[in-house]
């Protein structure tokens, strides 16, 4: 069967790029992940250790709010529920902040997502893709190399944070940098919620 595009999406075959600012140049030893927040303790992880997580294969739909949508990319990477289990979450965590390099900030991106929707293998930090045009490959620079969010296809893409640098958790959502600029909070490309 012909899988159903959101309304007011087109399908795309290639992989757009798309963030604002610069390209965030790797390095690894300033390179860290924290687990911070409303939890009881922080905790921050080197790249070695994240990258020695358990590894996900999953298979994602894409849809970009500027209409774009590719379906069928594969990607191989950590689940977020493999983060969790580095802290402990205080009572009533309901929603986190996925934080990632804007600006020269490594924390100058952000967006907001519920947790709930995120405990399944479809909620990935990513590290190599592949489609029916590619074999696998790192993810680029652009795509966020060496680390990249990818929210599950209930979200548009704009929740899958690039350059990856932590997980803030919360008990009340909060805007993330396109939400404080009147994007959706909820972000659901089927129900086309783009902006509120
Ligand atoms: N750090 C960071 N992540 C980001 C962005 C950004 O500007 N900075 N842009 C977001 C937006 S709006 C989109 S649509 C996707 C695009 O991902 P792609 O370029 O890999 O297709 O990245 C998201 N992640
Ligand atoms: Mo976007």
């Amino acid at each position: 069967m012909e899988k159903q595009l959101p309304p007011g999406q087109f399908k795309t075959k290639t992989w757009p790029i798309l963030h604002q600012g610069d390209v965030y140049e790797f390095n690894e030893q300033s390179w860290n992940f924290r687990l911070f927040g409303q939890v009881k303790q922080e905790v921050s992880l080197s790249f070695a250790e994240v990258m020695s997580l358990p590894k996900t294969v999953s298979t994602v739909d894409m849809h970009c709010v500027t209409a774009w949508s590719k379906f069928d990319t594969t990607f191989e990477g950590i689940a977020l529920h493999e983060m969790l289990k580095f802290v402990e979450l205080n009572e009533d965590v309901k929603y986190i902040q996925v934080y990632g390099y804007y600006g020269g900030d490594r924390f100058g991106y952000s967006a907001n997502l519920p947790l709930k929707d995120l405990l399944g293998d479809n909620a990935l930090f990513v590290y190599r893709w592949k489609d029916e045009t590619h074999d696998w490959q790192d993810i680029t620079p652009k795509h966020g190399y060496p680390l990249r969010f990818i929210p599950p296809a209930s979200f548009y893409l704009w929740k899958g944070t690039k350059w990856v640098s932590g997980i803030r958790f919360m008990k009340q959502d909060e805007e993330g940098f396109w939400e404080e600029l009147g994007y959706s909070m909820t972000a659901n490309p089927f129900k086309e919620e783009r902006f509120r």
